[in-house]
């Protein structure tokens, strides 16, 4: 196994903050036990969960307006594996990189595929793009992709998708992401049921080169790069395509592409109850698709997410793909996605501590303050030493942040990548 950090840094740092860890670790574990939980099996279950850093997300990606490039920026797919595997040695909670095409050039898939196994990573869902067009395309993509008027341009976004399929087949993976910004930007441009009725028939094309243990994936997202109109602008709409594509079709959630205040738990919820919640795409925002830190801005949300999540386990066919999907500019992209996987874990811990039973008492008296105080208790309790001891006991980092930064990981890739310059617009 190939390793990116030294294993001497890793264990000096360890080192330091073994015996904080084990008092803290003890002193909860007395807490939960008088609430008659074992914090081990907690640790457990924590040590379990993993979730997926976005191959996009290790570049220092910027805002829509303007990329400003730290040093060592991964210059292709290879740099920047070997960077997500420096997310997954330190925190152990991230064991798969999700792939987006084009902009993941690869030219030898097997290689690839290999040096994902060298470095103990895995390929989860694999995401399309057509919302740009590509240098040497034949058809733009300005007016839309899937759903263009014009049937030779949707033909190429189906080719490109199903190529997208091809591609993960050959590295395992075995989802594919698909997201269009596809829209209209003024009252009149196109004409709502038209253009949905044309975007399911291509989806139906790449629906049918799915392989059977395949799933495909629809986010939706309320607006942007389209101001007036969305083609897949909310769950609804995700909800009523993954019904008319079939039973390999789900629902992906991405928590940034909503309304300000928008309930996204119960939407979770719902598509729970209906069997098409197909995963997430996890970050923060404030105002809209923000791309921040998963629980930088409102960790009480990401926990309200995690409890219906935790809710829900167990029901037959609930198996949601949990991937990051953040990109910003003025962080080391590599802390930032430790952060958000650190914090993805921080509210499943969280969800496991509810009190579900008595939380379901409450519910059925009607005893609103009771059932709120129950879910808040959960959410207050200090569940880092259980996630700290998950990472130590798999072989990672008690703080990860810290080792990384000890380890000098970022200037000895600076020393190696070339620089690259700020020019261009960012991703969306
Ligand atoms: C669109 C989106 C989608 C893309 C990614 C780069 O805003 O969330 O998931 O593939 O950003
Ligand atoms: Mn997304
Ligand atoms: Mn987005």
């Amino acid at each position: 196994m190939e390793r990116m950090i030294d294993s001497d840094v890793l264990a000096a740092e360890n080192e330091k903050r073994a015996t904080a860890l084990e008092q803290d670790y003890n002193t909860l574990g007395e807490r939960l036990a008088r609430q008659g939980i074992a914090i081990d099996d907690v640790t457990a279950k924590v040590a379990g969960y993993g979730v997926a850093v976005p191959s996009w997300g290790v570049g220092t990606g910027g805002t829509r307006f303007a990329r400003f490039p730290g040093g060592g920026e991964p210059r292709g797919i290879f740099d920047k594996l070997e960077d997500c595997a420096v997310i997954h040695e330190l925190t152990r909670a991230t064991p798969t990189v999700s792939l987006h095409i084009p902009w993941d050039k690869v030219d030898d898939l097997s290689e690839l595929r290999q040096k994902g196994e060298s470095l103990g990573l895995g390929f989860d869902a694999m995401n399309s793009n057509t919302f740009q067009d590509q240098p040497g395309q034949d058809h733009s993509y300005k007016y839309g992709s899937l759903s263009h008027t014009d049937a030779a341009t949707r033909q190429q976004a189906i080719d490109h998708n199903i190529e997208c399929i091809e591609i993960g087949k050959a590295l395992g993976s075995k989802a594919l992401t698909v997201w269009i910004g596809d829209g209209s930007n003024f009252p009149g441009q196109s004409h709502f049921t038209r253009q949905f009725e044309r975007y399911l028939e291509a989806m139906k094309s790449v629906y049918a080169a799915l392989p059977d243990d395949w799933r495909i994936f629809t986010e939706h997202k309320i607006f942007e790069p389209a101001f007036y109109s969305t083609v897949v602008q909310d769950w609804g709409t995700n909800y009523l395509i993954a019904r008319e594509l079939g039973p390999k079709a789900f629902c992906l959630v991405d928590l940034g592409h909503h309304a300000p205040n928008v309930n996204i738990e119960m939407i979770v919820a719902r598509l729970i109850q209906f069997g098409k919640l197909g995963g997430f795409h996890f970050n923060d925002s404030k105002y809209g698709d923000d791309d921040l830190d998963t629980g930088s801005i409102d960790p009480f949300r990401l926990f309200l997410v995690f409890n219906e999540l935790v809710d829900a386990e167990g029901t037959e066919g609930f198996d949601p793909a949990h991937m990051l999907d953040q990109s910003h500019n003025v962080t080391d992209p590599i802390e930032s996605l430790m952060r958000s996987a650190i914090e993805v874990r921080r509210a499943y811990a969280q969800a496991l501590l509810v009190d579900r039973a008595a939380l379901s008492g409450y519910q059925d008296e009607n005893d609103a303050m009771m059932a709120s105080e129950t879910l808040k208790d959960a959410f207050r309790i200090d569940v880092g030493p259980i996630l700290a001891m998950a990472r130590r006991q798999a072989g990672g980092a008690i703080d990860p942040i810290a080792t990384y930064r000890a380890a000098g990981y970022r200037q000895k890739v600076a020393g190696e990548r070339p620089a690259v310059t700020g020019a261009g617009g960012g991703i969306v």
